[in-house]
């Protein structure tokens, strides 16, 4: 067959495609009534197309076989829409508004209609998704690799102020972006027992056996680089049972019985698990792990294969995996069961290639995040890896006692097993011992994983830590969400700052400018209308843009403080019932977040928060002073439209406690200032802005630490008048709307001296740090400049500079380059 020539990329053929995609592709008939949906797709399928077109390209270079690639291997990828992100790097946004508006119908509109890819929970699933944009738009050899699960992230609803969670089939209504690849379909092992054999040259070989088998099927989502030819791939994984399950089991006459296992098999990408720090030891989840992890590496292992037949002596030097948190940390065990049992190699020799190829990077300290599972589980769910990370944890505390000769203790502390009545694997260590590299996600929290959770680590092998802080893409943060920003940075300073985001400095020079500070004020108002529109939209809150807009937008736990927020929103309303409205600033706060559904006080936090906004919203007395909102389902696109217009941001987490923060970033990015603690990459933001242009507080980690001797939060309250009141407005059930008693479980949180986050102890300084933060904004000038300077110090936290520290420090792979003729 002759070569296809390259699509076009004017008006002309985008319309003609997207007509041929609408009638054909999709089989609709534009005579009749036409939907947002159907729409959407057409023009996602145009795009599509021309995605593809290179995507053929890029895996003709990644799949050479002499070509390094890194795998990122994550339960989670919060991708959020694709179709703006694909028109923006394929240069086609300009082209594809006009020839919609040609037809009477709105970019925007049709891009509403898109469903969120919402597979991840927060930060940890965002970050994997700026990383691919990142290394598509570097044109670095990535693939990423997780789960297609069937129900992302859940919608949340606010029904009477509480949380209320309804399942997100996202894939309804199909997803236009997915290729499914079923001949490279892969069979992942489950249960059996392990059978011991010795051929004749006395070489021991072990068989798995009697297992139930799951089928991992690949669906392939295009990673568009910016204005590049190159297109990486996103492999996600769907669960599906073997023929057995409808032959064997059928046939057997236990009709029922079958039907439950097949379905047990498919179950494993049903749902994502909607919690981002604890729930431990569920079985279904070390299911998902595992048929992540092996799936992945037998995907990488067949195309080994191809290329370079049983040879692996090249494999270390050609590949590199990197776990995304513990999750996927079976890998490493998986990867030595698979070169010996599978490949036949020796457990040396396997051993240097797995802890030459893995790398795992850590995202909390909170210990009860920590994944530790039962070794009864292991045994029963995946029998030959227990042998193998037995086997990995013998010959490492052997390495133990041979630097600390008799101490028993330390073999204790850093067995791969806790031993107990009730033994658990900790899969952070396993991640430690089978990794050439492992990095915390910002410079403090890198320090204290050195200094203290990993310390014992750190001491025997110093030279595997390092630290690499996280960033967020400036295409879909800047560039994507906030066009008219963009518009004018790029009028100002060029259009340089997409692929290298530390050209931003030069807006420095333009901080003083009263010119540019007008036009820098007038696009932030109009963002602010935008996010107003939204707020009333969906809380029926009415915001005027002429406040300061107080933002807090994360998953909402006890550790990041929304509770200390809401302290301050209540503190606040007191002075307004007190008249100590001198000087006042008008105010409107809005908080977003989803509770993990199991989480009893996260739960209960969001029904204060809405509660107060009910009171303080219809209050009369309170008027345009201050006004609250929450606001339901915060989701990756709901951010885009609320880091536009937010002009304060909230990152108050108690200092050690937040590994990082990637919002901190994406709101500075857009020029909004930030109140915060100095925790996780607040630090490194401040750094960068200086001390003028943030409204630091609170206790320092190592400060938190010391207060816990002799914490006293009722002396605190009772020694500040401030917080008396706000106090005493909680125990006088001002807040209850009728039950009585429902804010008990929180006042007894902050009042109790084991209260682990501490939010009393930062009150006064938080109070303290929004005055000052109030005062600045009632100055128009200083506050925009604040705000001007905040986007120029942001390009630090670019992921395309994160990459870049991954690729020079573990990855080393080589740019691919563009490809001639696209
Ligand atoms: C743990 C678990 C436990 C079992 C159930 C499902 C689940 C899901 C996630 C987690 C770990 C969450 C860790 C996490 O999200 N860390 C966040 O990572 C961000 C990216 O590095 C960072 O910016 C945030 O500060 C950090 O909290």
């Amino acid at each position: 067959m002759p070569p296809v020539p390259p699509l076009g990329m004017d008006a002309a053929s985008l319309a003609e495609d997207f007509h041929h995609h609408y009638e054909l592709t999709l089989g609709r008939d534009c005579r009749r009534p036409v939907y947002a949906y159907d729409l959407y797709q057409a023009l996602a399928l145009c795009l599509r197309d021309r995605l593809v077109e290179r995507w053929k390209a890029t895996l003709a270079l990644s799949e050479a076989p002499d070509t390094r690639c890194a795998y990122y291997l994550s339960m989670e990828f919060l991708m959020g829409r694709a179709l703006g992100n694909a028109a923006l790097n394929l240069d086609l946004t300009e082209t594809a508004a006009a020839v919609l508006r040609d037809h009477g119908l709105q970019l925007e509109a049709l891009a509403e209609a898109e469903h969120d890819a919402g597979l991840g929970n927060g930060g940890l699933g965002r970050l994997a998704a700026c990383f691919l944009d990142s290394c598509a738009t570097l044109q670095l050899p990535v693939v990423g690799y997780g789960l297609r699960y069937e129900y992302g992230m859940f919608r949340q609803h606010i029904v009477d102020g509480e949380q209320v969670e309804e399942p997100d089939h996202w894939l309804r209504d199909g997803n236009p972006w997915e290729l499914e690849r079923p001949e490279r379909a892969r069979r992942v092992q489950f249960g059996g027992r392990c059978e011991f054999h010795r051929d004749a040259r006395g070489r021991q070989h072990v068989r798995w056996i009697d297992s139930h088998d799951v089928l991992a099927i690949p669906y392939d989502t295009p990673v568009p680089g910016y204005r590049n030819t190159t297109v990486n791939t996103l492999r996600l994984w769907k669960a599906a049972a073997t023929d057995e399950f409808d032959f064997n089991e059928f046939n057997a006459g236990r009709y029922s019985e079958s039907v439950a296992a097949k379905n047990a098999a498919e179950n494993i990408t049903t749902v994502l698990y909607p919690n981002d720090a604890s729930e431990n030891g569920k079985e279904l989840r070390l299911r998902q792990q595992y048929f992540l992890a092996s799936a992945s590496l037998q995907d990488v292992l067949a195309r080994w294969r191809d290329n370079h037949g049983s040879d692996f002596s090249r494999f270390a030097e050609l590949n590199c995996f990197q776990l995304n948190d513990t999750h996927p940390s079976c890998a490493v065990a998986e990867l030595m069961r698979l070169l010996i049992d599978e490949h036949q190699l020796e457990w040396d020799q396997a051993w240097t290639i797995t802890t030459g190829t893995m790398a795992y990077t850590n995202h909390t300290l909170l210990p009860e995040a920590l994944e530790r599972w039962p070794v009864e589980l292991f045994k029963r769910l995946l029998p030959r890896l227990l042998d193998i990370i037995y086997e990995i944890n013998a010959r490492f505390l052997s390495q133990v006692a041979e630097r600390w000769p008799g101490d028993a203790e330390r073999l204790r502390r850093m067995s791969l097993i806790e031993e107990g009545d009730w033994p658990q694997v900790r899969m952070a260590y396993l991640a430690i011992v089978g990794s050439f590299s492992v990095n915390g996600v910002a410079a403090l929290h890198s320090q204290l994983l050195q200094q203290g959770l990993f310390n014992d680590f750190y001491q025997l092998w110093p030279q595997r830590f390092n630290n690499k802080t996280n960033g967020v893409t400036q295409r879909r943060w800047l560039a994507g969400c906030n066009p008219a920003l963009s518009g004018l940075i790029t009028a100002t300073i060029g259009a340089g700052w997409v692929r290298n985001l530390s050209q931003l400095q030069q807006l420095r020079a333009y901080g003083d400018d009263s010119e540019f500070q007008q036009r820098w004020h007038r696009v932030r108002q109009e963002n602010k209308r935008r996010l107003a529109e939204l707020v009333q939209a969906e809380c029926a809150v009415t915001f005027d843009s002429a406040a300061l807009f107080d933002v807090q937008v994360k998953r909402i736990h006890e550790y990041k403080r929304q509770l200390l927020n809401a302290l301050h929103i209540v503190h606040l309303y007191d002075r307004i019932k007190r008249g100590a409205v001198d000087d006042w600033t008008p105010r409107c706060v809005l908080i977003g977040g989803k509770a993990a559904p199991g989480y009893f006080i996260a739960k209960r936090i969001i029904k204060f928060i809405n509660n107060i906004a009910a009171v303080v919203n219809a209050d009369a007395a309170v008027g345009d002073r201050l006004k609250v909102a929450f606001l339901p389902n915060y989701r990756v696109s709901t951010m885009e439209t609320i880091c536009a217009g937010t002009d304060l941001s909230a990152q108050i987490s108690t200092a050690g406690k937040e590994a990082s923060g990637t919002g901190n970033m994406k709101f500075m990015m857009n020029g909004a200032v930030t109140i915060g603690t100095l925790d996780g990459a607040n630090v490194e933001i401040l750094e960068e802005v200086g001390e003028d242009n943030f409204f630091l507080f609170g206790l320092t980690a190592a400060g938190v630490e010391a207060a816990r001797q002799g914490y006293d939060p009722q002396a605190l309250i009772a020694a500040d008048a401030d917080l008396s009141r706000v106090m005493q407005r909680l125990r006088d059930g001002e807040f209850d709307s009728g039950e009585a008693g429902i804010f008990d479980p929180l006042i007894a949180a902050i009042t109790s001296p084991h209260d682990p986050w501490m939010v009393a102890a930062d009150f006064r300084a938080f109070v303290d740090a929004q005055v000052c933060a109030a005062a600045a904004y009632r100055d128009r000038a200083r506050w925009t400049r604040m705000s001007i300077m905040n986007s120029a110090a942001s390009g630090r936290f670019s992921t395309d500079r994160t990459m870049e520290e991954y690729n020079r420090d573990i990855w080393r792979l080589r740019s691919m380059g563009d490809v001639d003729g696209l």
